[in-house]
């Protein structure tokens, strides 16, 4: 800890550091792809660029802190997913206007607004600016209003209607449904209740934002080039 550089043995530091340099090539790779797309499928493209931008940009300093403190980098984290995360709701929207589906501004509003209340929420219980309980469940709130919209509101059925995006649509939720638990679990076990450390929540974070940012893109990516073809 004494030199603050990464130390061989030091896992979790190794986690940070695979995980910022996947974001900056995703980020490289987005942006290039983005220009063999057809236009309509541009914007998503470069949406699903910035958001692992602003994840490597903040992985950097998330690993930094970490092999320097060896504690977990809470206020990075949370100014990442405040920026990310309603990036990643807004991109239901975009594929769905890429692919000439009929949605409404209330669809992107819905996705926008809970994206917002869940990350907002979570940060007020765990900076003590509310109780801890009450930060997770205006956290809960948020993500179910996405959930609703996902899985059985506007966006749904819009993607429903349109054949060329329903799969990455049905993918991508599945993300937000899934992939997604362990945030809430870090904050259960971690903040609530104290009984994971440090080292298994950041790794675990770290991992899982690799699925949920990367992998996210890359079914974007993935039906942008089908769509194209
Ligand atoms: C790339 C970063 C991602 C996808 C971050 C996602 C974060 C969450 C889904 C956080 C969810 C939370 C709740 C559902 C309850 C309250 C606490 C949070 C903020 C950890």
């Amino acid at each position: 800890m004494d030199h603050g550089f990464l130390n061989g043995s030091d896992f979790v530091g190794i986690t940070f550091w695979i995980v910022s340099i996947a974001m900056w090539a995703s980020t490289i790779f987005f942006f290039y792809e983005g220009m063999r797309v057809s236009a309509k499928w541009r914007t998503s493209m470069v949406v699903a660029g910035l958001i692992t931008f602003i994840a490597a940009v903040h992985y950097m300093y998330m690993r930094d802190f970490w092999v320097a403190t060896g504690e977990s980098p809470v206020v990075y984290r949370y100014i990442d997913w405040v920026l990310t995360v309603p990036l990643q709701m807004v991109e239901f929207f975009l594929i769905l206007v890429a692919a000439g589906a009929v949605v409404s501004g209330g669809s992107f509003w819905r996705l926008l607004v809970g994206s917002l209340v869940m990350i907002v929420g979570g940060y007020l219980g765990e900076s003590g600016m509310i109780s801890v309980l009450f930060g997770f469940i205006i956290g809960i709130i948020g993500w179910a209003i996405i959930i609703w919209e996902i899985f059985r509101g506007e966006a749904s059925q819009a993607a429903a209607s349109k054949e060329s995006v329903t799969s990455a649509f049905n993918a991508m939720r599945l993300i937000v449904l899934v992939g997604w638990i362990i945030y809430p679990l870090g904050y259960i076990f971690g903040l609530m209740m104290g009984s994971v450390d440090a080292n298994t929540l950041n790794w675990v974070y770290n991992l899982a934002d690799f699925v949920n940012k990367i992998l996210f893109g890359l079914i974007i990516w993935n039906a942008a080039v089908k769509d194209t073809a």
